[in-house]
């Protein structure tokens, strides 16, 4: 049987914004079975939760599971970052878009994203059925994340943060194909 590929990611976002859930929610329960035979994920899982970080496991399709790690909070957060962001493909950003706190903080956050990396990012905002949920255009302004898709999310729903998974992917495809148009088109120049 053909290799499984691994898509990793990170998960990201001001405390409370619904990563723990999203992670938790997203991943296929058979990680928590005994009947795991991915040991390395397996081992990956263990290690993560031990030192309180999260990590999940969403099985897209017979050929490709998608690898979750959380980024811990602040305190934690730029030495963690260094270590987990290595080899991922893209982030998921969460913000509750009904606390100004967390927006502050999430603009933060997102700035000093933005001068790291300029890998793919999806936005979900989350909390939007509470009363103070921003709209998306105005979340977008308040962030300084006008550049990015934002999408509404419920972590609490599975077909949600899915959703949002899949979106990240689609933007990581995107990425690659233009890279590739990029580089033929600099071969053909070269041919000229
Ligand atoms: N009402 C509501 N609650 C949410 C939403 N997203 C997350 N929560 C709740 O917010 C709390 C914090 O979520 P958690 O996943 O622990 O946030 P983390 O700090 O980013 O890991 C939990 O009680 C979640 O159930 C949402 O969209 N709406
Ligand atoms: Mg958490």
């Amino acid at each position: 049987m053909a290799q499984k590929d691994i898509a990793k990611i990170l998960v990201t976002g001001p405390f409370a914004a619904g990563k723990t859930t999203l992670i938790r929610f997203v991943s296929s329960e058979q990680l928590l079975s005994k009947d795991v035979k991915a040991t390395d994920a397996l081992s990956r899982f263990k290690a993560m939760t031990t030192v309180g970080l999260d990590f999940g496991i969403l099985h897209v399709d017979d050929n490709l599971d998608v690898h979750l790690f959380g980024t811990p909070g602040q305190s934690r957060f730029n030495f963690m970052w260094k270590v987990l962001s290595r080899g991922a493909l893209g982030t998921i950003f969460l913000i509750d878009s009904s606390s100004q706190r967390a927006i502050d903080e999430g603009k933060k956050m997102y700035k000093y994203y933005r001068g790291k990396s300029d890998d793919p990012i999806v936005i979900g905002a989350t909390h939007r059925d509470k009363e103070d949920a921003r709209d998306l255009d105005a979340l977008a302004d308040e962030l300084g994340a006008q550049d990015a898709n934002m999408i509404p999310c419920d972590p609490r729903n599975k077909e949600d943060s899915k959703m949002l998974v899949l979106a990240l992917l689609e933007e990581v495809m995107r990425d690659e194909a233009d890279d590739e148009l990029e580089e033929e088109a600099l071969d053909d120049f070269e041919l000229m």
